[in-house]
Order: C-alpha cells, then sequence, then structure tokens
C-alpha cells in the first residue's frame, strides 16, 4: 500500500515535472494596476499588449503566438508576491516582466528566482536589482547611469549653480538609492549641499521639508520620490515660494502625474532611459504605432516594457530554433530561457541593447528631458540637447 503510494506520489511529481510549455506561449506581465504605483503601471501595460500585438502579428515565435498573462501587483511587497507566485504556479509562464518597483522586486524576485524562472524589471531601477539572483535582469537602466545626467543638465541651464537641497522618500528602495547617486554626484560637481530632507511616499503634506528648503536659499533642488508624493512635493514648494531650479528622479517620469502638480509641473528636469526620437527601426514603429493609437508620444515606462515583452519573444525564437517551443518541458525551457536572454542581441525602441554578466541592461544612449506644462493638467517633456 505504501509502496503503491509513493509510486503514485512520484508518477505525479514527474508528470508535474514534465509539463510541456502551453501554446500560446504565456508570458507574465506583474505591473501595478491598482495603487499610486499605477501611475507607472499602467504605461507598462499599454506598452506590453502594444508589444503583444505587434509581435504576434509578426509571427510570433517561429508562428506560435504568444499570450501575456497579467496579474496585478499593487504598489506593495506583498501584492508582488502575490502575483509572481500565481504567474508562476498557476499561470505556469515561461517568464515574468515586473514587478513595477524596485521596492517590490527586492521582495519577489528572490521567489522567481529560487522557482528559476525567468525575470525583467520593466522599471527597477535601485542598485542591486540583477544581483538578487541569476534568473534576475533588468531593461531599466540604473540610477548610477541615469540620474548623474540630469544633475549635469541642470548645471549647462544654469552654470552658477551652487546651493542645493535633496529631498527623498525614505521608505521606498528606488528613491533611497537615486539619493545616494544625485548626493555623489552633487559633490562631484562641487555642488553644496545645504539640506537633505526625508518624507514618505504615502504622504500628502510636506511643509516641513518645504520650510526647511526654503531657510537654505538654495538654487536647486533634487527630488526622489515616486509619482504622486513627488507631484504633491513640487507644487507644494513653488506654492510656498521657491523659484529656482528642480531636478525630479525616475519616479516623475511620467506624464501621468502632470495632473498632479499642475502648472506647477512646469521646468522640472528629467533624465530618461528612453527618446520618442530614438533612430532605430523598432523604436520608429513603436512609436508610431503608439502615437497613433494615444495621439502623444509614448513614455519610458511604456517602451520599457514593450522591450521587456519583446527581450522574451526574440529569445524564444531563438530557442525555437532548436526545438519548437510546445515539445520544451516548462522548467527546462525556463532555465534554457534565462540563459539565452543574457547572452542575446536585442533591436528594441530603446536602441540595441545587451546584459552584462549579472542580467544589467547594457544600452547606447540616455537622454534628459524638461517638462512643458500646456495647462493645468497636461503637457510634454521637451528633450534638451
Ligand atoms: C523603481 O522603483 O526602481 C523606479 O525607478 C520607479
Amino acid at each position: 500500500m505504501k509502496r503503491t503510494l509513493s509510486l503514485l506520489l512520484l508518477s505525479a511529481l514527474s508528470l508535474a515535472a514534465a509539463q510541456k510549455v502551453a501554446t500560446p506561449i504565456a508570458i507574465g506581465i506583474a505591473v501595478a494596476q491598482t495603487s499610486n504605483a499605477s501611475l507607472f503601471g499602467q504605461e507598462q501595460v499599454i506598452g506590453a499588449k502594444l508589444a503583444e500585438k505587434f509581435l504576434n502579428a509578426r509571427g510570433g515565435v517561429g508562428g506560435t503566438p504568444i499570450k501575456l498573462v497579467f496579474q496585478d501587483t499593487s504598489g506593495d511587497e506583498a501584492g508582488a508576491i502575490n502575483a509572481f507566485q500565481n504567474l508562476i504556479s498557476k499561470d505556469n509562464v515561461v517568464g515574468i516582466v515586473g514587478p513595477t518597483l524596485s521596492q517590490q522586486a527586492f521582495s519577489a524576485d528572490p521567489i522567481a528566482d529560487r522557482a528559476k524562472v525567468p525575470v525583467i524589471g520593466p522599471s527597477n531601477t535601485a542598485k542591486g536589482i540583477p544581483q538578487i539572483g541569476a534568473y534576475i535582469s533588468r531593461v531599466s537602466a540604473p540610477v548610477t547611469a541615469i540620474a548623474p545626467n540630469a544633475l549635469k543638465q541642470a548645471l549647462k541651464i544654469n552654470p552658477k549653480l551652487k546651493k542645493v537641497a535633496v529631498l527623498y522618500a525614505q521608505n521606498d528602495a528606488f528613491s533611497t538609492s537615486e539619493t545616494g547617486i544625485f548626493q555623489q554626484t552633487a559633490k562631484d560637481l562641487d555642488l553644496n549641499i545645504a539640506t537633505v530632507q526625508k518624507f514618505q511616499t504615502t504622504d500628502n503634506d510636506f511643509t516641513t521639508q518645504v520650510t526647511a528648503v526654503l531657510g537654505e536659499n538654495v538654487d536647486l533642488v533634487i527630488i526622489s520620490g515616486l509619482a504622486n508624493d513627488s507631484g504633491n512635493l513640487i507644487k507644494q514648494l513653488r506654492q510656498l515660494g521657491y523659484k529656482g531650479l528642480i531636478v525630479g528622479g525616475n519616479g516623475l517620469n511620467s506624464s501621468s502625474m502632470f495632473p498632479i502638480c499642475g502648472q506647477y509641473c512646469d521646468g522640472v528636469i528629467v533624465a530618461q532611459a528612453y527618446s520618442p526620437t530614438q533612430s532605430s527601426a523598432a523604436n520608429q514603429l513603436f512609436a508610431r504605432e503608439y502615437k497613433a493609437q494615444y495621439k502623444k508620444d509614448p513614455p519610458q515606462f511604456a517602451a520599457q516594457a514593450y522591450t521587456g515583452v519583446q527581450v522574451f519573444v526574440d529569445a524564444l525564437k531563438v530557442l525555437d530554433h532548436k526545438r519548437k517551443i510546445a515539445d520544451w518541458d516548462l522548467g527546462e525551457l525556463r532555465v534554457a530561457l534565462n540563459k539565452q536572454i543574457l547572452i542575446g542581441k536585442y533591436k528594441t525602441p530603446l536602441g540595441e541593447l545587451s546584459f552584462d554578466k549579472d542580467g544589467d541592461i547594457v544600452q547606447q544612449a540616455f537622454y534628459v528631458a524638461q517638462i512643458k506644462m500646456k495647462d493645468a493638467k497636461n503637457g510634454t517633456f521637451v528633450f534638451l540637447k
């Protein structure tokens, strides 16, 4: 009896282990569709869906279509963990594009890494993300590559800048990582950091921090936070009389925050890992398609999510040449797919990219934009030379 049971158990286990890859090929998208982080997540959903439509129209993976499986991570760690678990164990995805925030990635990525499921971070820019594990890579260039460009551009606009104030969200992994780079770069550029103020991503009232900044008479304010908090902070800085330049981090890299700071967003400088004018054929197609549908230039978060899906599809195509994807065992495919992702070269809307040995993106060009508001709700990122 005991023997029969263990035999049954064994065959059940080997059945699970020998699970074939389902078609259409399921790719997980674990981004924030709700919460404040959805200001980024909604752009990511659009980018991922455009990739699905576009890549399937061009034959998917050797004739087999892909199918995106969406799990809402919301804005916290628990939501991301739950989404990852569902995608890995219930939806049987070949890999995951997500989560939205670095703060979530540090909790959810280890789960995928242990399950040997490849993860491509679409917007995780904190230091240390690809180092979480062998199965974690990202298409979002890190704060180390991006943030210094914004400060250099601020100095180009006003070479007399001397005294700066730094503010950051202390409960968010990306914001604390980014402020470290901003502060180091400020020192390297001989700027004097007059005050460092902390806040929470959940804060709405920034009177204390703004009063401290105004007391220092600085000519540049540098902010690292997410969209809602940073947007409100900018608004309150301006309403209480701050007139100097403002540099915002990646959390301000979405037009979704325009209605939050309204006309006060005007002039904010934000470094970018994507430009709608990027000259690659892949970007021309992506930008044209996006513009036709949404009547505006595609934002960075959409371009990066599109790129994440494309990297999965391009890597799957290489494996499909060796053996049709539907004939692979799911576990085996996930392992081979991760290896293929890391050695491949990709022609994407971000330009040509590859990965370093840790899985961090190797990208050619970065940009800086300044926000130009048309009215209290609508504006654009104007790219600076
Ligand atoms: C991050 O969480 O890493 C962002 O860049 C928003």
